[in-house]
């Protein structure tokens, strides 16, 4: 019996260090490099989990788009193959539909009004219908002001994009308004447009300054016209199929968690869009202002108003527009 004792002793104490340190570990999808203010976000987030849940949760950040461009990852957080990751609202609109009102051109001014609502009660209606569509938002980043950029041409007013070959992300809503603007929409995976910018495939693209520095554009297209045509979010996402595994309190976890990363990432943006801007001067990009918003958003006015025919999406509008 004492034998039988001391055996069964030693299986549990030998188990003991094994149970202490089941830990789940979470595949995050991530496109930009280290260093960029999104990936040095979403490391704070990885150390926070592991911090807040002592150690049973671990997020692993695969950066630089290792395991695939933005809409196969989209698809991929649904399938569960991967768990987490941050996406841009254009690529991850086209899984959650009722979404793509955010992406439209000339809606919100600048973060400020973007986060005022997203961080707010019409906020709340855009994470639903995310989670119902597979994703739980667990923090809402900064996809900053993209502008116009071209290897071999100055665009200056509405009038000049007539022609050109444009790369724009995988987005309905980015497409159209290139298509509007009298130019050809491209949808190319991130990690191409720097070629086809040198090749002559692409004309132009678009994009914020962080990304236009950090993707190399700069390097070969180097006529920038500021337009801000679109000021739309991007999303710290964890599938709902890992949500729905979790604890209630490791749900909580996770949110905060993402709501602190989010708030360091939207800090760090800021920066980060200057610190692009001095360095595309010094490289020698040229800047051609946009006086006049009218002539361009004149241009959007079918999109537009496909979004104001519709009762769901002109009370979203209308909440937006009006504060
Ligand atoms: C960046 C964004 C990326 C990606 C990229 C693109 O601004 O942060 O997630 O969507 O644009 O244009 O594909």
């Amino acid at each position: 019996m004492k034998r039988h004792l001391s055996s069964l002793l030693l299986a549990l104490t030998a188990a003991l260090p094994s149970l202490a340190c089941a830990q789940t570990e979470l595949r995050a999808w991530n496109i930009h490099p280290d260093g960029y203010p999104v990936s040095q976000a979403m490391e704070a987030f990885a150390q926070n989990v592991e911090r807040l849940t002592g150690g049973r949760y671990k997020v692993k950040v695969h950066s630089n788009g290792v395991l695939g461009d933005q809409p196969k990852a989209v698809q991929m957080l649904k399938q569960g193959d991967i768990d987490l990751a941050e996406f841009s609202l254009g690529p991850l609109a086209e899984a959650a539909p009722g979404t793509k009102v955010l992406t439209l051109p000339f809606l919100f001014r600048d973060a400020e009004h973007m986060f005022r609502q997203l961080d707010g009660k019409l906020g709340e209606q855009f994470v639903t219908k995310l989670k119902t569509a597979g994703y739980v938002v667990l923090g809402w980043y900064d996809g900053g002001a993209r502008h116009f950029y071209c290897a071999n041409k100055q665009i200056r007013q509405a009038g000049d994009f007539q022609g050109l070959r444009i790369r724009v992300q995988q987005s309905e809503t980015a497409m159209e308004m290139v298509k509007l603007l009298g130019a050809t929409p491209v949808a190319l995976p991130y990690k191409e447009v720097q070629d086809a910018l040198r090749s002559g495939r692409i004309d132009c693209a678009e994009n914020n300054l962080p990304s236009y520095e950090s993707a190399g554009h700069m390097g070969v297209a180097k006529h920038m016209y500021l337009s801000s045509h679109t000021v739309s979010p991007e999303a710290l996402v964890i599938s709902t199929a890992a949500w729905e595994r979790m604890s209630d309190s490791d749900r909580n976890h996770f949110m905060t968690a993402g709501k602190q990363s989010a708030q360091t990432m939207r800090q760090l943006w800021k920066a980060r869009v200057e610190q692009a801007r001095v360095n595309a001067a010094k490289q020698g990009t040229e800047f051609a202002v946009m006086r006049d918003y009218g002539p361009m958003v004149a241009k959007m006015r079918s999109l537009h108003d496909k979004y104001f025919q519709d009762p769901v999406t002109r009370q979203e509008l209308f909440t937006i527009l009006s504060q």
